[in-house]
């Protein structure tokens, strides 16, 4: 029984070593070094090449190595009955609450502002910007969490899911048909979202149209989420007033991108929360036992669902 790393861009070597240093008898093979297929059974993912997973005949489990799944869905020769999981842990959601609230008040404070006022020596008092509403797109293990953050900021705060939700001190909205008035108030409103087939683009001309007029956006979701045309187009036309955007359909953001000199696009190289080597070695170990003990695993995914 073996347990296989096949994250091609990442650092490999460091996660078996922090799974090592949890049990140093774990067989652990790093990607494209696999030895025998058939002894590896559960498998450890990140952007894999597409087809690669069928290779492994006694693949029991796929372990995202992080909060997404994206990643391992676009492969679309995926094995059959083998369990998908990802990982889910404080450290994830409680970067993404500092994230958040610090883009937001930066935003509302004008931080970047004044930087740029310092760098041309203009000294020009502003009052902050008005409107404290937040609609947050996505109401999960990390949306919820930032949800409670912003509301303990004494935000008003809104989320928008799939499924009901009963949440003190924050508004809740579920189903496609309650988009446009989870977003109608909103100053700030921050994907969190999964991306799935529903989702993709669901950041278009047709949801800003319904938005304030200069309201924010915070994409810290997938870049597939958002039709970037629109986005510029939105900001020329001034129906919103600017964006942050942590992820891109390309990463990293390609040279010639004009997001990079857009002067009311705010960007960061996909960092707004980072996994946590020994946190996700711990909770990948965790699985690894329950997979090889037959107990339920922790972190499903639902392959029907596409998170
Ligand atoms: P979860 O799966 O726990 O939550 C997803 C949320 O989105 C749920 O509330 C779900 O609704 C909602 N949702 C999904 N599809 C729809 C839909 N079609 N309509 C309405 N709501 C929908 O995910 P996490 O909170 O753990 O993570 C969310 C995403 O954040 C990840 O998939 C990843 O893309 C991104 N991420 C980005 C990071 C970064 O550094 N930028 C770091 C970590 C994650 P319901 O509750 O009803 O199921
Ligand atoms: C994740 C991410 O999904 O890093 O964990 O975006």
């Amino acid at each position: 029984m073996a347990l296989l790393i096949l994250m091609p861009n990442k650092d490999g070597r460091a996660l078996s070593e922090a799974l090592q240093d949890i049990d140093p008898n774990l067989d652990i093979r790093i990607w494209p070094e696999t030895g025998n297929k058939q002894d590896i059974e559960y498998v450890i993912v990140w952007n894999h090449p597409p087809g690669e997973l069928t290779k492994y005949p006694n693949l029991k489990v796929i372990a995202s190595f992080g909060a997404g799944v994206d990643h391992i869905f676009k492969d679309h020769d995926l094995p059959e009955n083998v369990a998908l999981t990802r990982l889910v842990d404080d450290s994830l959601s409680g970067q993404m609450c500092e994230y958040i609230a610090g883009v937001i008040l930066n935003q509302r404070l004008r931080l970047t502002e004044y930087r740029e006022y310092q760098a041309a020596g203009i000294w020009t008092p502003k009052e902050p910007r008005p409107g404290n509403n937040v609609c947050l797109l996505g109401l999960g293990s990390i949306g919820r969490e930032v949800a409670r953050y912003l509301a303990n900021l004494n935000f008003a705060v809104s989320g928008w899911s799939q499924s009901p939700k009963d949440m003190d001190n924050i508004a809740t909205f579920q189903g496609p048909e309650a988009l446009g008035k989870a977003v109608a108030d909103a100053d700030y409103i921050v994907c969190l979202l999964p991306l799935t087939p529903k989702t993709t683009n669901i950041l278009d001309n047709t949801l800003f149209n319904k938005m304030k007029k200069g309201a924010y956006l915070i994409n810290a979701g997938r870049g597939g989420h958002l039709n970037e045309d629109d986005l510029m187009d939105a900001l020329y036309q001034q129906q919103l007033s600017g964006a942050c955007l942590d992820v891109f359909k390309v990463e990293p953001l390609p040279e010639d991108h004009p997001f990079w000199r857009h002067p009311k696009i705010y960007l960061t190289p996909h960092c707004a929360s980072v996994t946590h080597l020994d946190k996700a070695a711990a909770q990948l170990h965790e699985n690894y036992l329950n997979m090889k003990n037959s107990r339920p695993l922790l972190n499903r995914v639902d392959p029907t669902k596409g998170y």
